[in-house]
């Protein structure tokens, strides 16, 4: 699905402000007197903890004009994301319907509304997590009646409009969609989906908007002389115009490759080993809300660390995060909202029987599937993001479970038939060992979340870093193929200091990340270090957890803890020698 943009034959008008809100309503006129922002979390908007800890379907509704100029064309509502499952309508019509909370949809809305004249939009959105959506969660119903949601990962359940909405023109006849795959050498190959079968002519211009090469026909291959490639840290973004006859579309690219060759990680042929992070869209009030200020400063942030890479853990972030990575020249795990398929960390939490994570009562073929449209749903947005290197389907899914294999090999040829350019992988969790693990060898990068001098041998640096290298030698080891660290971290609570290996302290978090990076230099098949995480995030309460986890290297305002001048001083000299 094509990113909303204005063309000289499209056009857009942004939705976003204050909407109408209320927990209880439909399409009718919204009896309320809450207005809450878009984009935002509704969670932490409001006082009133009925709304914060809501369990079910929540309204937002305003009036939206057609502009005027908008008669004879195609008026299409977009929504960028609604948590996790959105229903839009027009006046008292059903026009949307989407499961998916980090995915975009639209509804095409023509025959609903006339160009001049104003429509009332209301945009439903469920928070509701179950045993069949991604990710999971269960819903359970306390004694005093309350519906109450738990789940299986530990970031908090924001919901809500937390990314943008639109209204567009398009042409009746108009391009729908857009792939672009290139070689080191210039060689760009395009298909270009059009509504109707319409002639279609592609153009490529350069950075400056000079024409670089052109062609005709709906697929084709072309080739841009004197290519400037896209890297890491200096990237460089060409456009493809594809047009027919009343419509035109420019999709930004980058020429680059990605593969894995043994034990490494190439981008344009050259290895490439991966700093930075496991990040979380979070931040004080808005919660998963979109915001260019703290996108810009993050971003800076990531630079002054000397980051050259994130994981978007564990969800697809909003499309302006990664057409800012692709402008900027910063690598990108892209993850899927997967996190959570893994039953036994549920019951090591809360102390339940174990229950096999992969059967038809637990995680079956309706999580299947739906896990499926989740990958489905992620090429389709981010394929033509060079910044984006490698997919990664799922977090710390129970793959040392009986019953994962046959979960997990469809999904991985699913993606690898979607994507055939980019490698595949998926972040293993502790449980899951270089012994036990049963889908390793579908995937192309070792993917390892570990948290050794943390939840294991707390406090004892020694011991964790024999555990660590033990560890990571095996997967290296059995497998062959390149490793990185997708994880690893201390929770930290800044001003707390100790001259002793005291968990919870800035020294410790330091420590902590220095034991690991020694054990990283030790491993040659060692291709990458993300330290969870970025900032401190906003969890679900929890006795190990203190307003949130603590395991950012900047706190939630974006502060720097000790560690970022010590990740900072390793990062740039590794940049020098890797
Ligand atoms: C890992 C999860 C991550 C958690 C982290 C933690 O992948 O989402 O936040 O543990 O406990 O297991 O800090």
């Amino acid at each position: 699905m094509l990113k909303p943009r204005s063309t000289p034959t499209r056009e857009l008008v942004n939705l976003d402000g204050l909407w109408r809100f209320a927990l209880d309503g439909g399409p009718g006129p919204l009896d309320t007197t809450l207005e809450a922002a878009v984009p935002a979390s509704y969670n932490d908007l409001f006082t009133d903890s009925a709304i914060r800890d809501h369990v079910g379907w929540a309204w937002y509704q305003r009036q939206v004009r057609v502009p005027r100029g908008w008669a004879g064309e195609r008026v299409v509502l977009r929504v960028d994301a609604a948590t996790h499952q959105g229903r839009v309508y027009v006046d008292d019509v059903l026009v949307a319907e989407h499961v998916g909370g980090y995915t975009p949809f639209e509804a095409d809305i023509t025959e609903h509304v006339r160009g001049g004249q104003e429509f009332r939009l209301t945009i439903g959105v469920n928070n509701e997590l179950t045993g069949t959506t991604i990710p999971p969660g269960t819903i359970t119903v306390s004694a005093d009646g309350r519906r109450r949601q738990t789940y299986l990962h530990d970031f908090y359940n924001y919901a809500g409009l937390a990314r943008s909405v639109w209204l567009c023109s398009r042409p009746a006849v108009h391009v729908e969609d857009i792939t672009i795959v290139t070689a080191m050498d210039g060689t760009v190959e395009y298909a270009v989906e059009t509504s109707e079968p319409v002639p279609v002519r592609v153009r490529v211009l350069d950075a400056g908007g000079a024409e670089v090469a052109a062609g005709e026909g709906a697929t084709g291959t072309i080739r841009i002389e004197n290519v400037t490639l896209w890297r890491p840290g200096a990237p460089y973004l060409y456009e493809l115009v594809a047009e027919i006859d009343g419509d035109l579309y420019p999709q930004p690219f980058g020429v680059r490759t990605v593969e894995v060759r043994g034990t490494e990680f190439l981008i344009n042929g050259e290895p490439f080993y991966f700093t930075g992070f496991g990040r979380h869209e979070d931040t004080p009030v808005r919660g998963k809300g979109h915001d260019n200020a703290y996108l810009v400063h993050d971003f800076q942030l990531m630079d002054w660390i000397g980051a050259n890479s994130f994981r978007t853990s564990h969800y697809p972030y909003a499309e302006e995060v990664m057409e800012f990575a692709d402008r900027h020249g910063i690598v990108v795990i892209d993850e899927t909202a997967a996190v959570g398929l893994n039953l036994a960390v549920a019951s090591g939490l809360t102390g339940a029987p174990p229950r096999p994570t992969f059967s038809p009562d637990t995680f079956g073929e309706a999580t299947r599937e739906a896990h499926a449209q989740a990958i489905r749903e992620l090429v389709a947005r981010d394929k033509n993001h060079p910044s984006v290197v490698m997919w990664c389907i799922a977090n710390e899914p129970a793959s040392n479970e009986e019953g994962a294999r046959e979960y997990f090999e469809p999904l991985v040829e699913l993606t690898r038939e979607l994507d055939p350019t980019r490698p595949v992988s998926y972040a293993a969790v502790l449980f899951a060992t270089h012994d036990n693990d049963r889908i390793a060898d579908l995937f192309d990068v070792l993917c390892i979340n570990r948290y050794y001098g943390w939840y294991v041998a707390t406090g004892d640096l020694a011991t964790a870093e024999t555990y660590l290298e033990h560890d990571l030698r095996g997967w290296a080891d059995r497998f062959g193929k390149p490793i990185m660290m997708s994880e690893y971290g201390a929770d930290t609570m800044p001003g707390l200091h100790s001259v002793w290996d005291t968990p919870w302290t800035e020294e410790y978090q330091q420590a902590y990340l220095e034991m690991n990076h020694r054990v990283f230099d030790r491993i040659e098949a060692f291709v990458g270090e993300h330290v969870w995480n970025f900032a401190d995030f906003q969890t679900s309460h929890g006795i190990h957890r203190v307003d949130g986890n603590k395991k950012g290297v900047f706190t939630r305002d974006r502060r720097p803890k000790a560690a970022a001048h010590a990740l900072r001083a390793r990062w740039r000299s590794l940049a020098g020698r890797k």
